[in-house]
């Protein structure tokens, strides 16, 4: 895909978390010239439209992102109808489920997604186990097959994602009930600890082996506050001791020109946290990073 057409999908949806504040992310990078950025690299880029979740005011929190997935997952399917590349934009990370439902329909007659989840948390809570009831803390599960049926069955069949075919790197921050069912399902988890000890690149470097590995294609999705909130602290939820910018943005440089590389998701930017735009700069040139043709990636063209 690394010539295809790079697809800018907004995911406007801050319902998803305690502060909806990821509800203008996608509108603010915009705003900072995340397109411009992109397409100074030597990417052919388009803004396709921007999908809102409806505000609560008539339904659950639960039934906002459930109707706003469905719809998310349908303009996602489209830009790969289209064979274009998706960039999705949150937003809260509820979007994931959207997003990654799309990628999987649109392999399934060739075979199974695999999936690099880059993020603080673990978001593998089912509405039983969370205290919170913040479906951004439940994307992983339902995209496991374990939720409510409005998140796990999209286009009318569950299990997006095998548990051999996800790895998650710099989790820091998370309850038992997620451990337990990540673990039950036997998930490969690369803890904060971990990464800390091996280094990103060979943490990175095993996932990608892993999520290649019996699958047809394979993506990511970038929870900003898997970042150290040093380098990027306008994220919904941020936590200490995260992944440091300059190694995200060397490990990660040139990924998508895998041939098997499908997509791209950064999520749970908050520009209402984000003073003076150092977040969405890093955001801005982690895109880049790894969307960039290799050449440029690795500075040997303009
Ligand atoms: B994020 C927490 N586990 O469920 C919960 O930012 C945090 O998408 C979820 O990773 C964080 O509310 C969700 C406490
Ligand atoms: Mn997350
Ligand atoms: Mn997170
Ligand atoms: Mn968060």
């Amino acid at each position: 895909m690394s010539n295809a057409v790079l697809h800018l999908v907004g995911a406007a949806v801050g319902e998803g978390a305690s502060d909806g504040g990821c509800k203008w992310g996608a509108a603010a990078l915009r705003e900072h010239g995340i397109a411009q950025a992109l397409a100074a690299t030597g990417r052919t880029v388009t803004w396709g439209d921007t999908v809102t979740a409806q505000p609560m005011l008539a339904t659950s929190r639960l039934n906002a992102i459930e109707g706003f997935s469905e719809r998310l997952a349908g303009t996602v399917a489209q830009v790969l109808r289209q064979n274009q590349q998706p960039l999705v934009l949150g937003g809260d990370h509820s979007c994931a489920v959207g997003t990654w439902s799309a990628v999987a329909e649109h392999l399934r007659p060739q075979g199974a997604l695999g999936l690099v989840w880059i993020d603080a948390h673990l978001d593998a809570h089912t509405p039983d186990t969370s205290d919170s009831q913040a479906p951004h803390g439940m994307p992983v599960a339902a995209l496991l097959g374990h939720g409510s049926v409005g998140m796990t069955d999209l286009f009318g069949w569950r299990h997006k994602l095998r548990p051999e075919h996800l790895v998650i790197i710099g989790a820091r921050s998370y309850e038992p009930a997620e451990t337990a069912l990540l673990d039950s399902l036997g998930v490969r988890v690369m803890f904060m600890p971990e990464v800390l000890e091996r280094g990103f690149a060979a943490c990175f470097d095993e996932a990608r082996t892993r999520v290649q590995a019996g699958t047809v294609g394979w993506g990511i999705s970038f929870d900003l506050d898997g970042l150290d909130p040093r380098d990027a602290p306008g994220t919904g939820t941020p936590v200490e001791q995260g992944i440091r910018l300059a190694d995200a943005l060397q490990v990660l440089a040139g990924c998508s020109q895998d041939p098997q590389f499908v997509a791209l998701e950064l999520t749970e930017y908050n520009p209402l946290r984000d003073f003076g735009g150092q977040t969405a700069q890093a955001a801005t040139d982690l895109v880049c990073s790894m969307l960039a043709p290799q050449a440029n990636a690795l500075g040997l063209a303009a």
